[in-house]
């Protein structure tokens, strides 16, 4: 064959050789499908899929149902699985029913920064904060229950709101030797963000599996959670990436 058609071949081998190692590297939105196997030391972090956050319930998230199917065939590729519940006491400080005055979306002061009024919602025990009844997650280790103190919110399912009050959950998976955790569940831009943020700091790796995922999107939050998340280096990734 002539000399140039050998040097073509080899151009070609070398840019198909590139353009799969940033493939695995992780460069640029394509990542070949199933390149991301979780091992003993990987953790699904399941948060918040509850009644309150789908249709029907106290505070939906739109779409939220749609993560349960999503979640529950992910579940077959980890060894250590975590759920979390938002598990607010009656008269919660996070309700706008509790702030004379205020309506639900805007915003209060509290000692540990500005808060987010929400709909009453995930009251402990009652049906709204159930998990919702299609989850299959039979293997799950550890239900975390978060946002319990009537004065404090959690949003992340590492560290309660005031910034120092730790729910027990990086012991726990420090303790049976995780160090990568994959974050789905609701809502995306509250309390997976937050959690998978707190995960970072923490020292874990994070990614959210963003399929596995569904916002609230309040004011542009679900932009500026990415944003943040990115910036921590946080890995977004979807369901498909999972081998
Ligand atoms: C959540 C708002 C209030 C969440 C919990 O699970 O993202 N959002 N409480
Ligand atoms: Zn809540």
């Amino acid at each position: 064959m002539p000399a140039n058609a050998s040097a073509e071949f080899s151009r070609r081998l070398f840019l198909g050789s590139t353009a799969a190692a940033c493939l695995v590297a992780g460069f640029g939105a394509a990542r070949a499908a199933g390149s991301i196997k979780p091992d003993a030391k990987s953790a699904l972090i399941v948060v918040d899929v509850q009644n309150c956050f789908i249709d029907g319930g106290t505070l939906p998230v739109k779409g939220g149902a749609a993560v349960v199917p999503v979640i529950n065939k992910l579940a077959a590729s980890f060894q250590n699985i975590v759920v979390t519940q938002d598990w607010h006491t009656p008269g919660h400080a996070s309700f706008a029913s509790t702030h004379a005055g205020k309506k639900p979306f805007e915003t209060t002061s509290m000692p540990y920064g500005t808060q987010v009024l929400w709909p009453d919602h995930c009251v402990q025990g009652s049906d709204d904060a159930a998990l919702h009844k299609d989850l299959k997650l039979p293997t799950a280790g550890l239900i975390i229950r978060k946002g319990f103190r009537k004065d404090v919110d959690s949003y992340s399912a590492f560290v309660e709101a005031d910034g120092k009050t730790m729910t027990g959950l990086a012991g726990y998976l420090k303790e049976r030797g995780v160090d990568t955790v994959f974050v789905t569940g609701l809502a995306t831009d509250f309390c997976v963000a937050w959690t998978a943020m707190d995960a970072r700091k923490l020292g874990f790796t994070a990614y959210v599996i963003e399929d596995a995922t569904r916002a609230i999107d309040l004011n542009g939050s679900l932009a500026a959670a990415w944003k943040q998340m990115t910036d921590a280096g946080v890995k977004r990734i979807q369901a498909s990436d999972i081998a």
